[in-house]
């Protein structure tokens, strides 16, 4: 039987099965496994533009892209066709030894294309993680190499995600990721991020509440000492922190602090970059720029793995001209086909007008129905940028006083959405969006019609057992 006529894999086997077999040998990511394996995994069989479907055949709207990557939506049949070509033509070969594959090359030219004027340069990694650790071996390599190897120290944000791997835990700031396995790293330090609902002080503005934040990496700069600071990492947009919208004047003021102590800038666009804030990268939307950008799961739209580094001029100037061998790297470093896929998914952002559909259609689209929902009496305030957004749940709005976390009323919040049909992310009490970019006006009204029922749903429970 040839590929073609084999009958879907979902087929072979009822969800009971897949579920007893995937407890029994699948340790998964950020779970607790005696609990999964008792509850059993939804098992997710296939895609179709914004939509999933389960192994029950129920049909779900995926306001999360996957995991914050399926930019393009599912099924999009140029990027199957440039894998299977590119595996056919040459499934693997390496950039190590002084060799490169056209698609590597191509996919570096149309990445400086893209990227703002000052980035030429990019460096290959498998996933987001890779790329960040890449981003303290590089950092670090810059200073020693301008002669100044005691500049060690990375500055990251509390509630920051920067990955998983040692040093993106490190980077990032989930202390329940500090709390396993000695993290973080030597020489990296946090702090606050700029979250005005919860550290805005009531008499304070956001713009005020901005600078205020911003003003927090200069009193760390000063306390570490500016000499022996290297970079300070930053996602434009907190994602996995609960989708954290700065106030407009916070990015400003962080380059501004940079450039005083010289400090190298680092954005990480993982989640922001590829038209997901209605710009190319996050760091255009925000207001800054940045010395090196980590990207991955948008550039590929999560079809392969793919991540890497921008790397621009001024650190590009010096490792190039004066660094001799940078002694870093992956086997997937600039993988033939994980780079065509993400050539075929550039070029179909850029047919389908995705950036400028993101800036000027659903993107205000969605901030206007967003803005709807404070009308609800569990919202305490939305955010939006491009296709991210968040709903705060609260208690009491006008104290902005949240519910005490242990009632996990963000988690019931996420239970309804899951039974209506949607998949919404809840941190904590903040209930988070990222849908697809190819999403439609009509299907940003469904996934409000969803929401809106699930918040009820959650405001029902919450009167039932005597939370409010
Ligand atoms: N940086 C950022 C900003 C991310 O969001 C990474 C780096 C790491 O990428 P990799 O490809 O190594 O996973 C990420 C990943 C969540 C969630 O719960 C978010 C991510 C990963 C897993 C879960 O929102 N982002």
């Amino acid at each position: 039987m040839s590929i073609t006529q084999q009958a879907p894999r979902t087929a072979t086997r009822s969800t009971k099965e897949w579920q007893q077999a995937d407890a029994r040998h699948f340790l998964h990511p950020f779970t607790d496994f005696a609990a999964l394996a008792k509850k059993g995994s939804r098992i997710i069989t296939r895609g179709e533009g914004i939509y999933l479907w389960d192994s029950e055949d129920n049909k779900i709207l995926d306001a999360m892209s996957g995991l914050w990557c399926v930019n393009v939506g599912y099924g999009q049949q140029s990027l199957i066709d440039a894998a299977s070509k590119q595996m056919k033509e040459l499934p693997f070969y390496n950039a190590f030894f002084q060799t490169a594959t056209p698609p590597s090359i191509e996919l570096a030219e149309v990445l400086a294309e893209i990227s703002p004027a000052h980035f030429q340069h990019v460096f290959f990694t498998s996933s987001g993680s890779e790329g960040n650790d890449t981003i303290v071996r590089m950092v670090r390599r810059y200073w020693d190499v301008s002669g100044k190897p005691e500049r060690q120290v990375i500055i990251g944000r509390h509630n920051g995600y920067h990955g998983s791997t040692m040093a993106g835990a490190s980077l990032g700031g989930m202390s329940g990721m500090h709390a396993q396995g000695g993290l973080p790293i030597p020489n990296i330090t946090h702090i606050e991020q700029p979250h005005w609902f919860e550290l805005g002080k009531p008499d304070q503005t956001r713009d005020e509440f901005g600078l205020q934040a911003a003003r927090w990496l200069e009193e760390k700069i000063l306390s570490v000492g500016p000499e022996k600071v290297a970079a300070f990492i930053g996602e434009p947009v907190q994602g996995a922190g609960g989708v954290i919208v700065p106030p407009a004047t916070y990015w400003p003021e962080i380059q501004r602090i940079c450039k005083k102590y010289d400090v190298l800038l680092v954005s990480d666009e993982v989640i922001c970059g590829f038209g997901r804030t209605g710009e190319w990268f996050g760091c255009e939307t925000l207001g800054f720029e940045p010395d090196l950008m980590t990207f991955a799961k948008g550039v590929s739209s999560g079809y392969i793995p793919l991540g890497g580094v921008m790397v621009g001029d001024r650190v590009a100037k010096v490792l190039i001209e004066q660094g001799g061998e940078f002694n870093h790297g992956f086997t997937y470093s600039g993988h033939p086909v994980a780079c065509a896929v993400a050539l075929a998914n550039i070029a179909l952002i850029r047919q389908l007008n995705l950036v400028s559909h993101v800036k000027h259609n659903v993107g205000p689209y969605m901030a206007e129905q967003f803005a709807l929902l404070n009308e609800h009496p569990l919202v305490g305030e939305t955010q939006t940028c491009g296709l991210m957004g968040a709903v705060q749940i609260v208690k009491d709005k006008a104290a902005r006083q949240t519910f005490d976390a242990a009632l996990e009323v963000g988690m019931l919040c996420r239970g309804h959405c899951f039974d209506n049909g949607l998949i919404m992310r809840a941190v904590g009490d903040r209930m988070i969006v990222a849908p697809p970019l190819v999403i439609s006006k009509p299907q940003i009204d469904e996934m409000m019609t969803l929401i809106r029922r699930s918040l009820d749903q959650t405001l029902a429970d919450v009167h039932v057992r005597g939370w409010l």
